[in-house]
């Protein structure tokens, strides 16, 4: 007993010293930077491999991530943020190659993939994206991804002001340049990569990414097992500050509201439960974020790939995400996947055009192409998009009418219920008109009154709905009575469903006439005190149509 306790101690002692000899006397290992390797040309000897076999071969050469770099460093005074609206100097000090926590569930890891998946083409898009960024996403993308699974890497350089950043990463194995020769933005930049793809499989990152451990054989492996599955990694965070790598939570699924808005939301209790019994499992998503997904290329085409009318950025996401789940596929987020990204506070880049013109320009093309009658709720949440210009979306009606889409209330029947549709939206809604003038906020807020204006019948100011509660409502603000007075200016208050809120439309003589008190609507001092009340005469003053209300 004693000698079995003795010969333990001993095992453990050795076991203990053999273990400070290997941390404190053995040299650090010089990590290799497998990524960094250049391009095998037959007409350079010089990049050949050398073996021990065959001593008369040279080394590897290697990409100068160094010389790289340091050609566009923050300039001493600069404000590190001003560039790319993230630190730039922090991005320049972290190696491309550092490494970073494995973010996902223990269960990932052990997991094993399937062997013969297909090879990805991986398409990066980018517009003026710091160097140190845009090298550590390739990176990553070689160094954590099993090199037969890695087609080529497609940079689209959506007309940067220095086209060296793209063309000195020519040099790296796997990666392809492409330039545009104007800005195109996001969406016609990745069809651009996409067309020129040779990978069976598209994967689409940001310029601002870092691959996780085993990121891409689960998205692949859903893929292969069906083609209509398009699935996103989870987005983990990478500080914009000082690029600390931060796991994100795996119960989150992308969602909207009416506003069309993109946001992130927590999986519902029994989802969240389903996946504590198995944490590897896929989470369907009603949206997807837009900037890392991976699609079979085949069906990514026969779908329609991108609205290309889309510019610069936004809405893009929304547009693929109704159309898969329309037209048959279905949109997942794999736990076992796992990239982080650097999410910032705003575009460092410039919008030609406006960035709100723009994104509400491609909101309300998928919203008119994939909506039906519920892209009212939109124009209700956001009526300044009625006056948007589109240009033409016959060819993505086409296409869904080609496909065979399914309904937007199937989409939200079946795929989003949990997004509810709004009451105030059931009422009618139209313009209040008196002759050619017609009832408008005149941008006027809350206290103040409302007034007349010629009418213009694009919404907007002079869009107003009558609620089953007898309210007149616009936006969040309802006609209000401050004090049943004739000669009083009717005001704009926040609809509380008050009685001094509540009016009636009488279709047989026109008067918009409080539900109480026997005072109408009327026009008549317009010009100096807004629209006011008075005592109902049936005046011409105090006639009105409404678009919305059908005649009875
Ligand atoms: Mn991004």
């Amino acid at each position: 007993m004693m000698r079995l306790r003795l010969r333990y101690l001993i095992l453990l002692l050795s076991v203990a010293i053999l273990t400070t000899y290997f941390i404190v006397f053995l040299p650090p290992s010089k990590p290799t930077n497998k990524a960094l390797r250049l391009k095998v040309t037959h007409e350079d000897k010089s990049l050949t491999l050398k073996t021990k076999d065959n001593p008369l071969q040279i080394e590897w050469q290697y990409f100068d991530e160094r010389s790289y770099i340091i050609k566009t460093v923050v300039n001493p005074g600069e404000n590190p943020y001003s560039r790319n609206k993230f630190n730039q100097d922090a991005s320049d000090n972290v190696p491309s190659n550092r490494d970073i926590p494995d973010t996902r569930h223990d269960e990932c890891a052990s997991k094993t993939w399937k062997k013969d998946l297909p090879s990805t083409s991986v398409i990066i898009t980018f517009h003026n994206e710091a160097r140190s960024a845009l090298l550590r996403t390739i990176v990553s993308v070689l160094n954590r991804s099993p090199e037969h699974l890695i087609r080529e890497i497609i940079l689209v350089d959506d007309f940067s002001d220095d086209p060296t950043d793209a063309s000195e990463l020519a040099n790296i194995q796997k990666v392809v340049v492409l330039r545009n020769n104007k800005r195109e933005g996001l969406v016609r930049s990745r069809v651009r990569g996409a067309d020129a793809a040779k990978g069976k499989i598209l994967t689409f990152l940001d310029s601002h990414c870092e691959c996780n451990v085993n990121w891409l054989e689960p998205l692949l492996e859903r893929i292969v097992e069906d083609p209509t599955r398009v699935v996103c990694p989870v987005i983990d965070v990478i500080n914009m500050d000082d690029f600390k790598y931060f796991g994100a939570s795996a119960d989150l699924r992308g969602g909207f509201e009416w506003n069309l808005v993109f946001k992130w939301e927590f999986l519902s209790f029994r989802e969240r439960r389903q996946r504590a019994s198995d944490p590897t499992r896929a989470i369907k998503t009603p949206m997807i974020a837009g900037g890392l997904f991976s699609i079979d290329k085949e069906y990514f085409e026969k779908t329609g790939k991108y609205d290309e009318m889309m510019d610069i950025w936004g809405g893009e996401n929304l547009e693929i995400s109704f159309r898969i789940w329309q037209c048959g596929g279905s949109l997942e987020i794999i736990p076992c996947s796992r990239v982080g990204h650097v999410f910032r506070k705003q575009h460092p880049y410039s919008f030609p055009g406006g960035s709100g013109n723009v994104f509400a320009r491609n909101t309300k093309r998928a919203a008119e192409v994939w909506m039906d009658e519920y892209k009212n709720y939109y124009y209700a949440a956001v009526p300044v998009a009625k006056n948007v210009p589109i240009g033409n979306i016959q060819d993505r009606l086409l296409l869904r009418q080609k496909l065979n889409c399914k309904p937007f209330k199937w989409f939200l029947e079946n795929v989003y219920p949990e997004l509810k549709v709004p009451n105030q939206v059931d009422s009618p809604h139209g313009s209040i008109s008196q002759g050619v003038m017609c009832v408008d906020t005149l941008g006027h807020l809350i206290g103040e009154n409302v007034g007349l204006y010629t009418c213009h019948g694009g919404g907007g100011n002079q869009e107003w709905s009558y609620t089953k509660d007898h309210q007149i409502q616009h936006d969040h603000m309802c006609l209000t009575l401050p004090k049943p007075k004739p000669g009083l200016s009717v005001t704009l208050r926040t609809c509380k469903g008050y009685n001094n809120q509540k009016w009636l439309l009488i279709s047989n003589n026109r008067t918009i006439k409080h539900l109480i008190y026997n005072l109408c609507l009327d026009s008549k001092s317009y010009k100096t005190k807004g629209l006011i009340v008075n005592n109902c005469d049936n005046v011409h003053s105090q006639r009105w149509s409404f678009s919305g209300l059908l005649e009875t």
